[in-house]
Parts: structure tokens; sequence; C-alpha cells
């Protein structure tokens, strides 16, 4: 059983104004499919493989034969990272989160405000392709980013929440701003869906 792009959990224009139609249409139709074609064409050498999870692969990639390694490192970590990105977001989302993950925030970084901070100045300031995240590292709740399409389950890390600051992720709408395409991802930030990923 091939890997398949799951569905979006909303329509292409619900995340308007902030992430537009066009975007969303792109970057989950032709972008993230793409990274599942070639993830399947890298693992049809290793039909065992192809059964796992993809964070199984990506957890510890020196289990994947040496001659798809890299494959499956850009490929999987595309798909998988794209898996995420889409869950991650809903529309009319946004602001502070509250309960569990409003608290272990609080408790990280002292408060919303500061996370978003943190995390902001880590995913303007990534030099070039990548994402940043927010991950818990054995509990402790960290923000980092991460090259190309590398998972931060292969450095052995729990995500909970990424933004995607590959240029195809905003040029259309923002060209050159990723500064203004991380100030209205915000508004789109699926709180519910980052409290599930706590571990
Ligand atoms: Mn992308």
């Amino acid at each position: 059983m091939a890997f398949e792009v799951p569905k979006l959990p909303y329509v292409t224009d619900a995340l308007e104004p902030h992430m537009d139609k066009a975007t969303v249409e792109i970057h989950w139709g032709k972008h993230h499919q793409t990274y599942c074609t070639n993830l399947n064409k890298a693992l049809e050498s290793a039909p065992d493989l192809a059964k796992l999870p993809v964070e199984e692969l990506l957890r510890d990639l020196t289990k994947v034969p040496e001659a798809i390694r890299t494959a499956v490192r850009n490929h999987g970590g595309g798909y998988a990272n794209h898996n995420f990105w889409w869950a991650g977001m809903a529309p009319g989302q946004g602001g502070a989160p509250s309960g569990k993950i409003g608290d272990a925030i609080n408790g990280a970084f002292g408060s919303f405000d500061k996370l978003k901070e943190q995390m902001t100045a880590k995913s303007v300031g990534h030099f070039g392709s990548g994402w940043g995240w927010l991950v818990s590292n054995k509990g402790k709740l960290e923000v980092i980013s991460t090259p190309n399409q590398d998972s931060p389950v292969s450095a052995g890390f729990v995500p909970l929440l990424v933004v995607d600051v590959w240029e195809h992720a905003y040029y259309l709408k923002y060209q050159n701003r990723r500064a203004d395409f991380v100030a209205a991802w915000w508004n789109l930030v699926n709180w519910d869906e980052v409290a599930k990923r706590l571990p």
C-alpha cells in the first residue's frame, strides 16, 4: 500500500486571507504530492519499509538502505512535514492557546507572546529553505528550525507545531516578505491539534 497525500481538513480557500487559495492548491496538490510520489518511488526497492509509518523511517534513517537513504530523508521528510503542516492549521483559529498546551507554553517560555517572538525569529531568520518548529525535547518545549525537508523526528524530538518557510509556501501572495507570511500564519494555528501532539 503506497503512501497517499491526506485530504485537506478544509476547502482550499478556507485559510484566506492569510493563505490564498492558489498557494494552497499548488502547495498541497503539486509540492506535497511530488514528495509523496518520490517517496513511493524510492521505496519500490524496499517494500517492507513501505509498510511502516513514515515517522518510523525518519526516526532512524540508518535502518534505511544507503542507496535510498537520501531520497527517504528528503521525500519522506517532505511528505511527513507537509502532512503535519496542513493538519496544524484551520480557519478561524489563532490567538493564545489555553488548556494544557497553553500551560505548557507558559511554563517553557513565560508566555505565548514570548513563544511567538522566538518562533517567529527562528523561522524568519532561517537561512534558505526549511521549517520552523515547536518541539518537545524529552518533555521540554523548544523552538528549532530544520533545513530542507529534515524532520525533527530524526533528531529525537517530538514535533508539536510547524511553519513552512520554503518560498513555495508564500511566494505567490507575499513574494519575498517571509516575515509578513509568518505573522499571518499565526492566525491559522489549530491549537486543538497541537494539544493532541503533546507527549
Ligand atoms: Mn512546503
